[in-house]
């Protein structure tokens, strides 16, 4: 199916989640909506008019009674003509609704498929679409903000701008083609250049926003480690706000991985506690060190934790020294002091840009959050994030490599002309304007039926 075709066959399914509920809703989309809902319910409610219906089998026994809603194509969701009925919410009856409809000559809708709809219909771009997805998979508040934003359009419109400013770009620079060298006055040329670099400022914001926003979408990785004894589990507690790992003065009591999923102002975070770093003869505390090492291999962000009380021993000099080859290039480092509530003189332990806390009080806690934010590139209260998908961040990334090179390209017009070209291209993926069909079939396969 190309954008723009109509589809030719009807699509049903129970768009409310499985199981018991007040309300279950069965929607129809495609041409045949009008005969279906004659069929089912007697006869085509008035456009959107909440219709009282009774929806009923081909012998004619009522199945439920509900209400009726019609959209006519295209003012719907999809683009085509739509029929909502809402019953009562029950596994049995919804199926039963959903088995009229079938009978009736509608198709069941595979995953994502009203959206896919909508996207071919141009109810929504790419980006849109995705953000539906993710508007319906955000797990804060924070980040569902940020999916109705990209719903919205604002993100679109962002990469639509840039993409406008290309194109005007690359006109100009077919123009300059046409003329030989030595024609072209150093004003166009300064003209051409002045132009590129708007437009790669403009896409450095939008690649940045979107890096940010992405943190919402995945969350952080956040590894605890550090000698025995020191309060890792006890801080992963505290982070988590209850009694997550066994806490004892015992070196050597935590042994496998505990992971536990918080949010930070709505900033998801994945925190992980691990067995303290030691050599241990210990056969089973020595394969809880060795995963402790591999989960450090795969960190955003490290806290590598001390006792204030003792500050920095040798032990731990020397688990911060392999920290050199074990952490990823670009993973965040936070030290973090802990038991303050043993010094007499807290203020002096540790650098300035230590933290230091008590597991045990609370104390320094909000600083560590802040921290935690911070390193992971979050800027709280500041501009507008979009929720931006992987293959979002790859499509900015190329089309600014692209931009880059054009800006090498000093009077080499042809490859100017040829990287401004790629660089459109690589942000037209992102709204959908150039597509292939794999990259739409993976994302609206993840998409829930009825959506
Ligand atoms: N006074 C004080 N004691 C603490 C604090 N944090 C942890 N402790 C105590 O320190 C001991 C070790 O705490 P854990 O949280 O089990 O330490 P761990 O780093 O997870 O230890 P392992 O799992 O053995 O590596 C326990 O007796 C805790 O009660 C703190 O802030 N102040
Ligand atoms: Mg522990």
């Amino acid at each position: 199916m190309e954008r723009g075709d109509v589809a030719s066959d009807t699509i049903a399914a129970v768009a409310t989640p499985p199981g018991r509920g007040g309300i279950g809703i069965v929607r129809i989309s495609g041409p045949n909506v009008p005969e279906l809902a004659e069929a089912v319910l007697g006869k085509l409610p008035a456009a959107r008019h909440a219709t009282l219906s009774i929806a009923r089998d081909r012998q004619g026994v009522p199945l439920d009674q509900g209400i009726a809603l019609y959209y006519a194509a295209p003012h719907s969701y999809t683009g085509e003509d739509v029929l909502e009925f809402q019953g009562h919410g029950g596994i049995a009856v919804m199926q039963a609704v959903l088995a009229a409809f079938v009978d009736a000559g509608a198709r069941l809708a595979e995953p994502g498929e009203y959206t896919r709809r909508a996207f071919f219909n141009d109810r929504l771009d790419l980006a849109q679409a995705e953000a539906v997805a993710d508007l319906i998979d955000a797990s804060s508040r924070e980040a569902a903000r940020s999916a109705l934003r990209s719903l919205s359009g604002e993100f679109s419109r962002g990469i639509e701008a840039i993409v406008d400013a290309l194109v005007e770009l690359r006109a100009l620079t077919e123009a300059l083609l046409d003329f030989p060298e030595e024609e072209i006055d150093a004003l166009h040329r300064d003209d051409a250049y002045r132009r590129l670099e708007r437009v790669r400022v403009a896409l450095a914001d939008i690649l940045a926003r979107s890096r940010r926003g992405s943190l919402l979408r995945e969350g952080i990785h956040v590894v605890i480690a550090g000698r025995p004894n020191v309060g890792k589990s006890s801080l992963l507690n505290r982070l988590a706000g209850e009694e997550r790992a066994i806490v004892t003065p015992i070196p050597g009591t935590t042994r496998d991985l505990v992971r536990e999923d918080i949010a930070i102002e709505g900033v998801p975070l994945h925190v992980v506690d691990t067995a303290g770093l030691r050599d241990t003869a210990d056969e089973v505390e020595r394969i809880g060190v060795e995963r402790a090492w591999q989960e450090l291999g795969r960190a955003d962000v490290v806290i590598a934790m001390f006792e204030a009380n003792t500050g920095v021993r040798p032990e731990d000099q020397a688990i911060l020294a392999r920290f050199e080859s074990a952490l990823p290039a670009g993973a965040a480092r936070i030290e973090v002091f802990n038991k303050i509530d043993l010094c007499a003189e807290p203020a002096l332990v540790g650098d300035a840009a230590a933290i230091r806390i008590s597991a045990k009080t609370g104390a320094g806690m909000d600083r560590l959050r802040q921290a935690l934010l911070a390193a992971a590139g979050w800027n709280p209260g500041g501009e507008t994030v979009f929720l931006a998908r992987e293959r979002h961040l790859r499509a900015l990334e190329r089309a600014a490599a692209h931009l880059e090179a054009a800006a090498r390209e000093a009077a080499r017009w042809e490859l100017f002309a040829e990287e401004l070209r790629l660089a459109q291209e690589a942000l037209s993926e992102i709204t959908g304007a150039f597509t292939s069909d794999d990259l739409l079939g993976e994302i609206f396969r993840r998409f829930c039926i009825g959506k």
